[in-house]
Parts: C-alpha cells; sequence; structure tokens
C-alpha cells in the first residue's frame, strides 16, 4: 500500500486533493495444492469404494473402477487433487460415510511437491 500526499494547484486548502491510499498490485499467488489418497484394506467391499469414488469425486462408474482397483492392487492411490480446504473436506467426508457403514476405509491428504 502507498499513500500519496495530494496537494491542488493552490496553496491553500480548497484546492487540496486529499490523502490518497493506492493499493499496490495484489500479491496473488495460487494455492497450495493436496493429493486426497486412498488407502487399501482387506475389509472395504469394491462397490462400497467405487459409490465413495463417484459420490464423492463424480467419477463414472468405469473410472471409479479401475481407480478402486488401482488402490487395490497397488496398496494406495490418488483419487484427486484440490485445493488444501477441499481436499480436507472430501478425505473427511470419505472416513466419515467410511465409518458410519463399518468400513475400515481411510483417505489420507498429501501436500503436492513440484
Ligand atoms: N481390498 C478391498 C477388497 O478386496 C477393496 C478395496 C479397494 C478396499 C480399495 C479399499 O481403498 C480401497 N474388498
Amino acid at each position: 500500500m502507498r499513500i500519496v500526499q495530494s496537494s491542488g494547484a493552490g496553496a491553500d486548502s480548497s484546492t487540496d486533493l486529499g490523502t490518497i491510499v493506492v493499493e499496490d498490485k495484489p500479491d496473488l499467488k495460487e494455492p497450495a495444492m493436496y493429493q486426497v489418497v486412498l488407502l487399501n484394506d482387506d475389509f472395504t467391499p469394491m462397490e462400497f469404494v467405487v459409490f465413495i469414488l463417484q459420490s464423492i469425486f463424480g467419477y463414472e462408474y468405469e473410472r471409479s473402477t479401475q481407480i478402486m482397483l488401482a488402490v487395490h492392487t497397488t496398496g494406495k492411490g490418488v483419487c484427486g487433487i484440490f485445493p488444501k480446504e477441499i481436499a480436507e473436506m472430501k478425505s473427511h467426508e470419505i472416513n466419515e460415510l467410511a465409518k458410519s457403514h463399518e468400513h475400515p476405509l481411510i483417505s489420507e491428504i498429501e501436500p503436492l511437491t513440484d
């Protein structure tokens, strides 16, 4: 922020334009991005994981099945990348839904480093 004192043409206060506050160009930064990571376990039904991926991330059935199978075979997998607050919300939603259905499914968030 800069403060600019401006006085008008004359010396008297009738032409004084007062003080102007000038905002500098805002320092805009890209938000830090986070991955929502789904962890495999031996008990959560595959259909429930597919349902989670469809309902929380909006993936089609086929894409949800691919992601679920990738997690099932490799142990974990990224289901989406979002600004921190959204990643936190989605991960929380997954974990709460899983708990309410008594499945051990867990998701985590991880900062995306470049
Ligand atoms: N491994 C589970 C099963 O065989 C399915 C599963 C997939 C569980 C992905 C969790 O994040 C997961 N029923």
